[in-house]
């Protein structure tokens, strides 16, 4: 079919930038290269992509995962071939895990010449195996109708699976590279439609059952996208039959009946509060849960029944006593449920819900005193969000930080807690910030910080990102977790005390960088922080690397302690 736009000679760059579009797909994040220019001439060319330009491949594919989060639609990245395609794989393991839809696109020399000492080759086919979706492997220039129906197809099929998470596109090509034609060949679009999941109603009987019997019941929410219908199924439940929903900021749930702070509670009371506490009956939903305590706390006051809700077929048996899988959409599930339960005694749940509340008011008579340090700087940082903004935590203690606050229910929050790297939570922010007209913060550790550093190496950054770097001078988590931190290989080894300069960052990218160390200089810097600029802006707060994981300890010492006041 005739059309006045360009594109490669290369039918499988013309059947890949046809067909990504076709589904859904609005952006592709390029790597430079010369073996995938057949991909990126004719993406650029189809004039209807975002075309982004992240030379960093690492960098390129948390970008392409953070826009993702916004678009909530595929969103492509694009390498050479060789050593280029590996750096793909933290975020390929990351979206895996948080089921992202990103579609990584490899160029590849001709199969005869991988292992035969031709420069930039590798064995591409099939590299993320373990942590994809489908990998698709295209046959090199398709010339008889079965080889191209055959290309088609698999691009379909694995576009079809970014519902379930990420994909991979390895694309061989042999030269020329660089030819352009307008005569483009018009690629097969295959769609899928798929029932709803139900449930029948006597297994539904036989769960509301074990509902009733269980006086005691959790839903514990992990990593979750927003989602009112499951909060108005939820809350509707809650008001028929009460249970406690223990949730973190990245579950992005506001119910009537949350405990928002899993660890503020859980970690500052007693043997006895913590045995009444204990469920007959856990539900869990979402993604990873941050709290180590409360998969601790589970693994010792264990639930006599727990089901995990989630359409995959995966199990996730996290504390060992998994009786019952169910695999269908959690608003769903709760909906149908609440047809069949009976109406329950709300004096448990409301017992936890009256502590939790006077934790809260522990927390700030705690945190009004407390001296500078890594969680009074968070304390100023949350209370200046802009409202209707979202936040981005860096993995480490900032994430934790966070779990520590109530935040309101405007704010979205995000962070990689699919394995948990500091490997491209700036990109990712980026990447987010990049999709979203909304203000967009991230929260990240100076070593965070300085290994996702080309996150800024960026040729469309957006203007709606804040950058606030909390520099202890190295990773400050290792002085907090359990384990030695005076032994002689500590700082050099694990901490990695440094005194780098993050300074010379912004300079490199040209970004507005301030830097202030004490509570009086980081208010004042926050007034400002937010008003409109035409770059992302840095803000380093320096703490005492010693100081503030001390502020932590004593304040869930203080919170203990309010119990037995109050
Ligand atoms: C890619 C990767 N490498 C190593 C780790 C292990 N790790 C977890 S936290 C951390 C230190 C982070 O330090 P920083 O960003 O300064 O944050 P802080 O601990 O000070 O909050 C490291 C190395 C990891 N999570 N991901």
């Amino acid at each position: 079919m005739q059309q006045q736009r360009k594109s490669s000679t290369k039918l499988n760059a013309q059947y890949v930038a046809q067909l990504l579009k076709k589904h859904g797909c609005k952006t592709v994040v390029i790597a430079p290269g010369s073996r995938n220019a057949p991909l990126l001439i004719s993406f650029v060319e189809d004039g209807s992509y975002r075309c982004i330009s992240v030379p960093d491949e690492r960098a390129a594919a948390f970008t392409a995962m953070g826009m993702s989060l916004a678009e909530r639609e595929p969103v492509a990245v694009l390498c050479s071939s060789g050593s280029a395609v590996v750096n793909f794989y933290p975020a390929v393991v990351e979206a895996f895990y948080q089921k992202l839809p990103l579609v990584v696109i490899t160029a590849d020399r001709p199969k005869e010449l991988i292992d035969q000492g031709v420069g930039q080759t590798m064995r591409q086919e099939n590299i993320f195996t373990q942590h994809i979706q489908y990998s698709a492997n295209l046959l090199r220039d398709p010339a008889d109708d079965m080889a191209k129906a055959y290309n088609q197809r698999i691009v379909n099929e694995a576009l079809l699976a970014t519902a379930k998470g990420p994909v991979h596109m390895n694309v061989p090509f042999d030269e020329p590279l660089y030819e352009t034609t307008t005569e483009i060949n018009e690629a097969r679009y295959i769609g899928e439609l798929k029932g709803e999941r139900v449930l029948r109603t006597p297994k539904l009987q036989q769960l509301a059952e074990v509902w009733k019997e269980s006086a005691k019941v959790w839903v514990l929410a992990g990593q979750l996208l927003p989602n009112s219908e499951l909060e108005d199924t939820l809350n509707r439940l809650n008001q028929k039959s009460p249970f406690l929903i223990f949730s973190e900021t990245l579950s992005n749930l506001h119910c009537g009946c949350n405990i928002h702070s899993i660890d503020r509670l859980i970690n500052t009371i007693g043997q006895e509060e913590k045995a009444h506490l204990q469920p007959d009956l856990l539900i869990s939903i979402g993604g990873e849960v941050v709290s180590k305590m409360v998969k601790k706390y589970l693994r010792t006051f264990s639930p006599r029944q727990h089901w995990y809700l989630d359409e995959r077929t995966e199990f996730r048996d996290t504390y060992g006593v998994l009786t019952q899988h169910i695999q269908v959409h959690p608003a769903l599930f709760f909906k149908k449920l609440a047809e069949k339960v009976e109406e329950k005694p709300a004096a448990w749940r409301d017992h936890f819900l009256a502590l939790d509340q006077s934790r809260m008011r522990a927390h700030r008579e705690y945190l009004e005193k407390a001296v500078f340090s890594d969680f009074v700087a968070f304390k100023h940082i949350l209370a200046q969000l802009p409202e209707d903004s979202i936040l981005h935590c860096a993995n480490s203690t900032a994430v934790r930080y966070a779990q520590l606050f109530d935040h309101p229910k405007e704010i979205l929050h995000f962070a990689n807690r699919g394995t948990s790297g500091i490997d491209g939570c700036t990109s990712t922010a980026v990447g987010h910030a990049m999709a979203t007209d909304k203000m967009l913060t991230l929260i990240t550790g100076d070593v965070a910080f300085l290994y996702d550093s080309n996150a800024f190496w960026n040729d469309q950054l957006p203007t709606n990102l804040r950058v606030v770097v909390l520099n202890n001078q190295g990773g400050n988590i290792f002085r907090i977790i359990e384990g030695p931190d005076d032994s002689a290989h500590f700082e050099a080894y694990q901490e990695t005390v440094h005194q780098h300069h993050l300074e010379g960052v912004a300079r490199t990218f040209a970004l507005p960088f301030v830097s202030v160390g004490n509570e009086r200089a980081l208010q004042d810097a926050l007034k400002t922080f937010y008003m409109p600029g035409d770059t992302p802006k840095i803000l380093e707060v320096c703490t005492s690397r010693k100081k503030s994981p001390q502020v932590l300890k004593e304040y869930f010492t203080f919170l203990r302690n309010e119990k037995k006041d109050g």
